[in-house]
Order: C-alpha cells, then sequence, then structure tokens
C-alpha cells in the first residue's frame, strides 16, 4: 500500500500538530468466488481497474464488494483509543448494468470505528456476455482522540474527503443445458410396447441461463421454452410408432440446446422394445363369402382369407392344413390376402373348411372354420327307349341312361322298373334289360313301362316308354304269307307258351 499525505483543515493549535494525516483507503471489490483482495489507496489512482478479467457463468449471482480503511498518517498525536469514522453519511453507488439479482444500491457501509467501512451490491447475469460493474462516490473521514488524552480539550479530529471509484468488466460464460429427464410414456426410462403401439416422448432440461431451451428428439425438433434460468423446461409431445416395425429394441435420442451449445450430458438415449402382436384373421372367404356356404353337390368352390398384422411381417395362410401363400412384408395394419385354394366337388354333407394365418415370428390367428353345405342334386335321365310298335312274341330289349354330379364323386345310381304299370318299380333292376317275349297279358294295345333312377340321397328320376301291340295278321294275309306265314304262326305259339313262364327278373 503507497500512503498519501492529504492536507486537512486544522481547527486550532492543538490540532495543527496534527496537520498532517497519512491517510490511507484500502478499497478492495471481492467477488464470491475466492478472488484475491486488491487494494488500492484513497487518493491517486484509486477506483481505476479494481480488478480484470473476471468470468463467471450465466445464472452465477456474486457480489462486488467494498471494503474502505483510514487511517491518520502519524497517529502519534491521537492518545489514548482513538476512533476513526469512515463515511459519515456519503453513499456510494454500485451500477450494475444487466444485472437480473440485486440493486444498484449497496448495502451502506458502517462505520465501525475502527476504520473500516464495506459496501457490498449483488449482481446476477442470465445471458452471456461483458458487463460493467462500477461504484463511486465520495468517502469521508473523521479521527477523534480519546477525550482523556488531553485536559484542554477531549476532541482533535482530523478530517479528510475523497472522490472514489471503480470498475469492472466481469465476462459471463454461457453454460450448457442439462437434460434432466427423457421420458417414454411419462416414464425417465426404457419401454416396452407391442407391435402396433406407440410410446409418447418428451423431454425435460435446465439451463443456468434464460435463454430459450431447444428440444430435439430422434433429430426432430420437439419445441423451444423459455424459463427462469436454473428452471426446468418441458420440451413437446413426440411420438414412436410401432406399426409396421418389427420386433426389437429401439434407441430414442433426445437433445437440447440453448442456441449456443448442446447439452453438458446429451444425448440421452432411451430404448423401446417392441414385441411381436400376432396377425388377425379378417376373412375367411367361400366363392369370396366371408362366411358360410352353400354349393350343389359336385360343384368346386375357391378359398382364400385375408388377414392383417400391426407389424410389417410376412403372413403365412394355411387353409385346411395346406399351404396358401404367403404375403411379402408390408405395412403394418395393412390387409394381406392369401391365394385362391380350389376345393370339390364334394358329395352331399356339411363340410368344415379351415383357415390360419401366422406371422414370420410364429404368431398364430385361428383356426377359424366355415361350413361349406352340399346339397344333394337328383339323377337327370339323358336316355330311355323310344316308345313303339312291338311284336309281343319276342323278347324286347330297353334301357335308361342317366347322369348326376354324384356319379363322378363315387355314387352310384340304381334303375327299377315298372314293366306292368302298377305303380311299383318292382318288376326290374338295371339300367337295361330285356322283357321277355309274351310277357304282356291280353297283349293288344298300349303298355307304358317307366323307369326310375335314384341316387344314394334318394333323389330320383323317372322315365317311360310306351309299347303298342297291334292284333294279329288276317287269315287272308296268313294265306298270302304262304309257308313263311305258317311258320311266322308257329314261332309265335312257340312264344306264346313261354309268356306262362314268370318274367326275367334278372
Ligand atoms: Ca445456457
Ligand atoms: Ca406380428
Ligand atoms: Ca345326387
Ligand atoms: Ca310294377
Amino acid at each position: 500500500m503507497r500512503l498519501h499525505f492529504v492536507r486537512l483543515t486544522a481547527v486550532d493549535s492543538r490540532a495543527r500538530r496534527f496537520a498532517f494525516f497519512s491517510a490511507a483507503i484500502l478499497a478492495a471489490l471481492v467477488v464470491n468466488f475466492g478472488v484475491p483482495v486488491v487494494a488500492y489507496d484513497v487518493t491517486g489512482s484509486i477506483g481505476q481497474n479494481f480488478f480484470n478479467g473476471f468470468t463467471i457463468n450465466e445464472g452465477s449471482s456474486g457480489t462486488a464488494a467494498l471494503q474502505l480503511n483510514v487511517s491518520p498518517a502519524n497517529s502519534s498525536g491521537f492518545a489514548g483509543t482513538t476512533t476513526h469514522r469512515i463515511n459519515g453519511g456519503n453513499p456510494l453507488t454500485f451500477s450494475a448494468s444487466g444485472s437480473t439479482a440485486g440493486s444498484a444500491t449497496p448495502t451502506t457501509g458502517g462505520d465501525n470505528g475502527n476504520g473500516t467501512a464495506d459496501w457490498s451490491a449483488s449482481f446476477q447475469y442470465n445471458l452471456p456476455g461483458v458487463y460493467n460493474i462500477s461504484y463511486g462516490g465520495t468517502v469521508s473521514w473523521l479521527h477523534s482522540a480519546n477525550g482523556s488524552w488531553n485536559p484542554v480539550t477531549s476532541n482533535y479530529s482530523g478530517t479528510g474527503f475523497q472522490g472514489v471509484g471503480g470498475n469492472v468488466n466481469v465476462t459471463v460464460n454461457n453454460v450448457a443445458p442439462t437434460i434432466t429427464s427423457a421420458n417414454l410414456n411419462g416414464i425417465n426410462g426404457d419401454q416396452s410396447v407391442g407391435q402396433g403401439g406407440s410410446v409418447s416422448l418428451n423431454m425435460t432440461a435446465t439451463d443456468a441461463g434464460s435463454q430459450n431451451t431447444n428440444f430435439t428428439i430422434n433429430g426432430v425438433g420437439a419445441g423451444s421454452a423459455s424459463g427462469t434460468p436454473g428452471s426446468t423446461r418441458t420440451s413437446g409431445n413426440s411420438s414412436f410408432s410401432a406399426v409396421g416395425v418389427a420386433p426389437g429394441v429401439y434407441a430414442q435420442t433426445f437433445q437440447a440446446d440453448d442456441g449456443i451449445t448442446t447439452a453438458s450430458n446429451g444425448p440421452v438415449t432411451r430404448f423401446v422394445t417392441v414385441t411381436n402382436v400376432g396377425p388377425t384373421i379378417t376373412s375367411a372367404n367361400i366363392n369370396g363369402v366371408n362366411g358360410n356356404f352353400t354349393v350343389n353337390e359336385g360343384v368346386a368352390v375357391t378359398l382364400n382369407m385375408t388377414a392383417t398384422d400391426p407389424g410389417n411381417d410376412i403372413i403365412n395362410f394355411t387353409i385346411n392344413g395346406g399351404v396358401a401363400g404367403s404375403s411379402p412384408v408390408q405395412a403394418g395394419n395393412s390387409t394381406r390376402t392369401s391365394s385362391d385354394v380350389g376345393v370339390g366337388g364334394f358329395l352331399p354333407g356339411l363340410y368344415t373348411q379351415t383357415f390360419q394365418a401366422t406371422d414370420q415370428y410364429g404368431a398364430v390367428d385361428g383356426p377359424i372354420t366355415r361350413v361349406l353345405t352340399v346339397l344333394n342334386v337328383g339323377p337327370t335321365i339323358t336316355g330311355i327307349t323310344p316308345s313303339q310298335v312291338i311284336d309281343p312274341t319276342q323278347p324286347f330289349n330297353f334301357f335308361m341312361t342317366a347322369t348326376d354330379p354324384g356319379v363322378a364323386l363315387g355314387d352310384t345310381l340304381t334303375y327299377n322298373w315298372d314293366w306292368d304299370d302298377d305303380g311299383q318299380f318292382d318288376d326290374y333292376t338295371g339300367s337295361s334289360g330285356t322283357i321277355p317275349a309274351n310277357y304282356f297279358p291280353n297283349a293288344v294295345g298300349t303298355h307304358k313301362v317307366s323307369g326310375q333312377v335314384t341316387d344314394s340321397n334318394g333323389d330320383s328320376a323317372t322315365g317311360s316308354f310306351v309299347l303298342t301291340i297291334v292284333p294279329e295278321p288276317s287269315t287272308v294275309l296268313m294265306a298270302g304269307l304262304g309257308a313263311a306265314g305258317l311258320g311266322l304262326v308257329a314261332a309265335r305259339r312257340k312264344v306264346r307258351r313261354r309268356k306262362e313262364q314268370p318274367p326275367n327278373g334278372s
């Protein structure tokens, strides 16, 4: 410390003895970061650059503190206890432009009686930059001797005034934001979700400064939020969709910045585990109808099906236990279609058709079933012996043909005949046969012969033909026929004798 001599105004002869004081003022501005105290004399360069290059972080508060000390240059004239008073009512001003805390008016320095007084003012800067802090004012002091020292007067004083001042640039550094949560479905941790589900994503961060906090989730902006220094800011909402996503683990990244730098602990990564969800059969079709179906005997049908899956999975289709194609990888929740499977025809009955879908991870839906009802179709006569005139003395061959869709599937048709037209098809069985000669009694006239064809389900069709028997030839005709005619008659008689035998039932 340098000493400076200040001329004081002497108030009497005794005081003149101490016309000169050696007055020294120690000035110090300290900040609450352990900055060394810098001292200045009360005169001369006091207040100039009382410290340099001070740096703090944004959001941090500090205290500008000034201490002034004064003592007489020569205290020998002051006997006994001496008081040294500073700044009798003269305020100092502090200025801290841009500060968001504290006041430009410092705590008034107190006179503690020993020549020391302190002022302080707090400050805080919430944005990076360079700020000036200054103080200034006039300091006064008074030294008083112990009244018991001098029998003549009890108060020898020395006084003085001195302007003081100083300023400093404070450099405020940015502080990176800190990510305080990275949330999946509101939970600050990893999550699991099934295919087709979704997970909400958001995050919080703090920043020591007052800049906006910008959020980025999975590389996409998720909003910006302001806040007071040190407060928690919350991002907008984003989401992870598991539609069309294969089972697996998916990293989610969360980052924040303050426009200057990214978060000190960013990016933060969370993981979504996507689990498989099985397919869902959406239709099981017979001839395009999603339900039970009815067809006639022998008619083939086409089976196919559709299914969805929340994943983009390959779907394998199975119809009636057989492979019915696979869908390729495609968008989640889209409808996949099997290949067509043709079946039938069938004999009459109820036939259960089964449909099943399996995704590439083995999850199954089904089997679900459809009932195919097959109705019988009766026989259709396609040919029968034509009606005609016959010679009753001769065996007569007849036939009937018929179709039925069941025949190709193993069904058999039964043909029964009613030769005697009594309504009972009990005279012959077979698709063709021979009516014996002389079968018809009272033969002249017409004789209806009917055939009935029946399938194994009991449906039948009936057809008939008429045989006409005309009177025997006249004697005139017989005479004209000569020997040949006699032979014919003989033959007819021979037949008539056989007519008395039972008809051929084979
Ligand atoms: Ca910051
Ligand atoms: Ca799946
Ligand atoms: Ca049939
Ligand atoms: Ca009959």
